[in-house]
């Protein structure tokens, strides 16, 4: 048995659980008139109902001792601190430092990483001040009007989720492309729209050693290069951001290029850091400093505030209740938002990621789930697609609904609208719709007898649905730092309860090993590695369709 499953309060919730697991919420509310009083909380410019979960105080008083016998105070103060909480790398984990306002001396192995974080926004926005006024200028002296992001995974879907989330806010000169897939065609479309003379290609990764990042960072060059007809150019419109200066020179860009993050960022958690150039690009240095200001509103408010009135552990802990203890083994982001599009594209690499992992920290094997499968869609479309099966199907899928309650860029009459189907939502999930509302409803339309009858049973809707509404004042920086944050602060402490280690990825760097020798014989430079007798076929079929070319 783990030492999780063998605490008191993890047992005591299962004996709780027995009788709560009959609660129907539209009771819980009829019997309670401040439920939705008593369950939300406002941090910043965040609102948070949670009142419509299958909880009720006793449900939060076991959830929030499970948190303290599983150490959770004493986890938050340690990654606050810097402590290696990252055992399998032997690394701090501090994207906290890179939005720490208050500047406060947070030291890793002896040494403040304060001064470094800094210097390294100070660079940031001093390059950005430049190509923003026109100032900084392409080899034609052209100012800069296109910008491409190359990078993968952690250094790319924070940039473009942020950059798509506050286009409003974007430079109006500024055009900016992200190229991710190593499937020649997203760089080959990219290219397509930019123009080498006003274009800059910021190459985004930790490690510098990515093969998808650098092929395209390398088929780029080549591009640029073939219409610059100057190496020299190539100073002008190439930058990186990495940890590993050796491998940006040896690739061919002048570290003096180079903007510089360290080990204790996670590549999902770095946005904040120097990978935040794209961002800060485009939204200017004040609103970049707006985002991380937002998400320190959010590490204080995580750290300082108890337990029970903690947005972070509100939501992590309801989420253990219905993973570990209902069982549903998903949960769904849907943004209300159409710039918050790739939202549920973010939060499912950051959580899934960061606690899809089945080894507690001490090596011996979960006997609990952990992450649930986290997926999504923008709230209006999912309506029309795959909310049928969170109303009437046979899971339990948790969702959050997220949306802001002042839209200045919508069109007239639209935003009532989307927020109208936000809280009909919200209503339907938790309420449902009772046989006797189907057959007053089916009568009023003039139905009667067995054709009234054979219909109810379907349109029966059982409720009970759990969801949880985030209202933002407005999408901005602000709110949107605000917003990350709270999700990443989420995240730990689940995998804090699992004993897990949320910060490594061994996972990914499978991947990574992985194609090295098939790309090797795809490309004939190797021939009868050990394989399947499955994989040896495909990649003979693969030769033979390229054979010749
Ligand atoms: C994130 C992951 C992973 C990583 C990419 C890119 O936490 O580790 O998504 O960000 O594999 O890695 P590099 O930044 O090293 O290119």
């Amino acid at each position: 048995m783990s030492a999780l499953t063998q605490l008191p309060a993890w047992q005591a919730l299962w004996d709780h659980f027995a009788d709560a697991k009959h609660h129907h919420m539209r009771d819980l509310f009829a019997s309670d008139p401040q439920r939705a009083e008593r369950y939300a909380l406002e941090v910043g410019g965040l609102f948070l109902d949670y009142s419509k979960n299958r909880i009720t105080d006793d449900t939060l008083r076991g959830l929030m001792q499970l948190a303290r016998e599983a150490g959770l105070p004493t986890k938050l103060k340690a990654m606050f601190k810097g402590e290696k909480i990252n055992s399998t790398e032997n690394r701090a984990v501090l994207h906290v430092a890179l939005r720490n306002r208050t500047n406060s001396p947070i030291l890793v192995d002896g040494e403040d990483v304060m001064p470094k974080v800094n210097s390294v926004l100070a660079r940031m926005g001093k390059f950005c001040h430049a190509i923003r006024s026109g100032e900084w200028l392409g080899y034609t002296h052209q100012p800069i009007t296109d910008v491409v992001s190359i990078g993968i995974g952690g250094s790319d879907l924070g940039p473009l989720m942020v950059c798509s989330a506050l286009k409003p806010f974007g430079h109006p000169r500024m055009n900016m492309h992200f190229v991710s897939n190593v499937d020649g065609a997203q760089l080959k479309e990219t290219l397509k729209k930019v123009h080498p003379e006003t274009t800059l290609f910021i190459v985004e990764s930790k490690t510098f050693t990515t093969q998808e990042t650098l092929t395209n960072a390398l088929t780029a060059r080549e591009w640029f290069v073939a219409r610059a007809r100057d190496e020299k150019a190539v100073a002008k419109h190439f930058v990186a951001v990495s940890t590993n200066k050796k491998a940006v020179a040896e690739f061919g860009i002048d570290p003096a290029n180079m903007f510089e993050f360290w080990d204790w960022v996670g590549g999902r958690y770095s946005l904040w850091s120097a990978i935040g150039l794209p961002i800060m690009l485009y939204l200017g240095e004040e609103n970049f400093t707006e985002l991380l200001n937002g998400a320190h509103i959010m590490d204080q408010h995580f750290a300082n505030a108890s337990f029970e009135q903690n947005m972070p552990v509100l939501l992590a802990m309801i989420g253990i209740w219905y993973i570990n203890y209902y069982g549903g083994g998903s949960h769904v982001i849907a943004p209300y938002d159409q710039y918050l599009h790739r939202l549920p594209a973010f939060i499912q690499q950051l959580d899934m990621e960061s606690n899809g992992k089945q080894t507690c920290l001490d090596g011996s094997p979960v006997d609990f789930e952990t992450a649930p499968i986290i997926w999504g869609e923008t709230g209006i479309n999912g309506q029309h697609a795959f909310f049928q099966l969170l109303h009437q199907g046979t899971h339990i899928s948790p969702i959050d609904l997220i949306c802001s309650l002042q839209n200045s860029s919508s069109l007239p009459g639209h935003h009532e609208i989307l927020l109208a189907n936000v809280f009909a939502q919200a209503e339907a999930f938790m309420r449902g719709k009772t046989a006797e509302e189907v057959r007053e409803e089916l009568a009023a339309q003039g139905l009667k007898g067995d054709a009234l009858e054979a219909l109810v049973p379907h349109k029966v809707f059982g409720g009970n649905r759990p969801t949880n509404t985030l209202l933002m004042d407005r999408l901005d920086p602000r709110n949107l730092g605000s917003l990350i944050a709270l999700y990443e602060h989420k995240i730990f402490v689940q995998g804090v309860i699992w004993g897990i280690n949320s910060f490594d990825q061994w996972g990914v760097e499978l991947g990574k090993q992985l194609a090295k020798t098939i790309h090797a014989e795809l490309a004939g430079k190797l021939d009868d590695a050990p394989h399947d007798s499955s994989t040896k076929a495909l990649i003979r079929r693969y030769r033979r369709a390229n054979a010749g070319q």
